[in-house]
This record gives structure tokens, C-alpha cells and sequence, in this order.
């Protein structure tokens, strides 16, 4: 079948909007028409180059819609079923399967670098050639085909921008702080970054009962938003924060500090923000290969943890559906992060706001 996709054919250059083939789904791969995809700065490293997925690709990592066609042997889900997809497709069987860690899946983590399926090749192509699709997915397209594993089945109650955007956004943020950091009640928190990803954790440490969470970010218009996701303090980041968060912290800095943005010179200054024996938690994506300094003779005197989160640890098939009922529930404030809506091929000036700040998150409705 054709269908409209957002290609990327050169690092640097604008999303261009073409017509593709795209493939019926093999054994085990599911056909979803695309409802909603959120714009996540992920998507703007593989642009930049700073990603390793191979040129030319469809990005697009946060989505939902409806199931459209199965192929053999799916069991999962069916034609008709709403569904959330995972970025980390996962396998269920290999040695962190087995740890529930299938955020680091042996088998599907190289499959999901390669930009294409698990047999080595794309369904999808332009003029004969193949098209790769970022991690798995490629969520900018008006449908994709993935492996039953990144189809996640969800309630039909629920709109489905939301439920995109727990494929990304949620996951991330609310994991990092329940199920990475796991803050508990009375922990003080502070907050780098009070975007898509940051207000997501300012809301899984408040569900966790933190006292203070404090947002750190240099837009006043987010810092605002945060107060609404549960933020008792906003700082403005500059050279005092770290003294600002350990006033509020009797002079000790944060049990947990979590990072993000994905900045190198934010995580060593959130490693300064947190207290002795506390926990600083690395959420967002720094650039791969650069490198970030922290120094090691204090950790080893103040028992600092740091701590990688990917994908907020969580268990998408359990995790997935209890988001969309804590949303439902009205414990999650979802449908305040969507902040503005594009077409498809608005999709350029959608990663311009992004860039500029101007939006918690942006969305793609088909
Ligand atoms: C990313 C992680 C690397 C692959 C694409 C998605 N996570 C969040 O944005
Ligand atoms: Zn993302």
C-alpha cells in the first residue's frame, strides 16, 4: 500500500513529506494506522547526527493508534485494538528479559539500532529503495509496521494523543522517579529541565509523595506548568541553583536530583545539587560519544549514587495500561502536556517550537 511518510534523507536538513510502499506485515508484525505521534527531542538527535540510526529513516518513537492487520502468529493484539507503541521492543526471553530489564533486550537492542525489522529488512521503501524506521517504530508516517513486541494493547477510553504520549514522554519521566529512583514520601526532589520528560518526573515524584520537588529550568512559562504538575518550588537555573536548592534542603542538597534535558554541563551541576549518599538520576539523552565530568574523588567520600534511566525502567506491557488508568483516574494530568497539535506535514515547524521551548509537547494528529 502508499501511504505519507516524513522522511529524513540527510542529517541537518527538513523532514521532507513523500509518498511510500509500504509492506503488509510478516509472522509476528502488526499493521497500526497511526493516530498521534508526539515530537520528542529524540527524534531531533537522529537530525543532528548524534543518533546511530541509519539514513534514509522515518523518526517518529512516541505513538498510538489502532491495529489495523496482523500477521501470522501475532496473539498479542488484534484488528480493532487501540494500541500504545514501545520504543524498546523486546523479546521477553533473553538474560534481561528475564531481569526485567527489557529495556536493554539482547536481541531486539541491535535490531532497533539497525532501523529495520528482525529478518534484516524495511517494509517499508521509496522507488525500490529501503526506508529505515528510528527504533523500531517510525512513529511519522501515517502507518508503520513493527513486531508484535512494541504493540502494546490499551483501554479504548482514552484519547489517543495520550496514550502516545505515555510511549514516550510518561514512561521516561514518571518511571524515572517511581521505578529508577524510586522517591519515597517525604524525599526532598529536584528537577532539571521542566519539559515533556522533566514534568513527567515532577509528577511521578509528587504521586510518590517528595517534599519539596523543585523545578529548575530557564523558561518561566514552564516553571509555571510545573507548579500545575506538582512543583513546590521553580528555580531559574543559573550559577546560584545549587546554593538555592541546598537552602531549601537544610543546606544538605536533594535526596534525589534528577537530570532531564540531556546537557552534560546540567548533569554535573545536578551531581553538586545532590546531597551526600543521595541519588542523581541521568534521564535525559546526551549526545552519543560526548562525555560528562564528574568528579570521582567525591563520590567515593560523599557515597553519591548515579543512576542511568531508560525509559523510566518500566515494564511497557504492565506499565502502559496502568498509566492510562492513573490518567483515567485523574491521577495523571495528561491531557495539560499536549500544548499544541500539527498535521503531518507541519512536521518542520513542530521541531522549530520545540527547539524554541515554547511548547511541554508537541503532537502529530493524523
Ligand atoms: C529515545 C531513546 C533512544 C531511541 C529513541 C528514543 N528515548 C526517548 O526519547
Ligand atoms: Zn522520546
Amino acid at each position: 500500500m502508499k501511504m505519507k511518510a516524513a522522511l529524513l534523507k540527510e542529517f541537518n536538513t527538513p523532514f521532507q513529506i513523500e509518498t511510500v510502499d509500504l509492506q503488509p506485515p510478516k509472522a509476528g508484525e502488526v499493521l497500526v494506522k497511526m493516530a498521534a505521534s508526539g515530537v520528542c527531542h529524540s527524534d531531533w538527535h537522529v537530525v543532528e547526527g548524534l543518533s546511530y540510526f541509519p539514513l534514509p529513516i522515518i523518526c517518529g518513537h512516541e505513538g498510538a493508534g489502532i491495529v489495523e492487520a496482523v500477521g501470522d502468529g501475532v496473539t498479542r493484539v488484534q484488528p480493532g485494538d487501540h494500541a500504545t507503541l514501545s520504543f524498546r521492543a523486546n523479546c521477553g526471553d533473553c538474560y534481561y528479559c528475564q531481569r526485567d530489564k527489557p529495556n536493554l533486550c539482547e536481541v531486539y537492542t541491535p535490531v532497533l539500532r539497525s532501523g529495520l525489522q528482525i529478518d534484516g529488512t524495511s517494509r517499508v521503501s521509496l522507488n525500490g529503495e529501503p526506508i529505515h524506521i528510528m527504533t523500531g517504530l517510525g512513529c511519522f508516517a501515517e502507518y508503520v509496521v513493527i513486531p508484535e513486541e512494541a504493540c502494546v494493547r490499551v483501554r479504548r477510553d482514552v484519547p489517543l494523543e495520550v496514550a502516545a504520549l505515555v510511549g514516550c514522554a510518561v514512561s521516561t519521566g514518571v518511571g524515572a522517579a517511581i521505578y529508577t529512583a524510586d522517591v519515597r514520601p517525604g524525599e526532598s526532589v529536584a528537577v532539571y529541565g521542566a519539559g515533556g520528560v522533566g514534568l513527567n518526573i515532577i509528577m511521578g515524584a509528587a504521586m510518590c509523595g517528595a517534599d519539596p520537588i523543585i523545578a529548575v529550568d530557564t523558561n518561566s512559562t514552564k516553571m509555571e506548568i510545573a507548579r500545575e504538575f506538582g512543583a513546590t518550588h521553580t528555580l531559574y537555573s543559573d550559577d546560584t541553583t545549587v546554593a538555592q536548592i541546598q537552602a531549601l534542603t537544610h543546606s544538605r542538597g536533594a535526596d534525589h536530583v534528577f537530570e532531564s534535558v540531556g546537557l552534560q554541563v546540567l548533569q554535573e551541576t545536578a551531581f553538586e545539587a545532590t546531597r551526600p549518599g543521595g541519588t542523581l538520576t541521568l534521564v535525559g539523552l546526551t549526545p552519543l560519544g560526548s562525555g560528562t565530568n564528574l568528579p570521582g574523588s567525591v563520590i567515593t567520600r560523599t557515597e553519591k549514587v548515579i543512576r542511568g534511566s531508560f525509559y523510566g525502567s518500566v515494564l511497557p506491557q504492565r506499565d502502559f495500561p496502568m498509566f492510562l488508568d492513573l490518567y483515567r483516574n485523574g491521577k495523571l494530568k495528561l491531557d495539560e502536556l499536549v500544548t499544541r497539535r500539527y498535521r503531518l506535514d507541519e512536521i518542520n515547524e513542530a521541531y522549530q517550537d520545540m527547539l524554541t521551548g515554547e511548547v511541554a509537547r508537541g503532537i502529530i494528529v493524523f
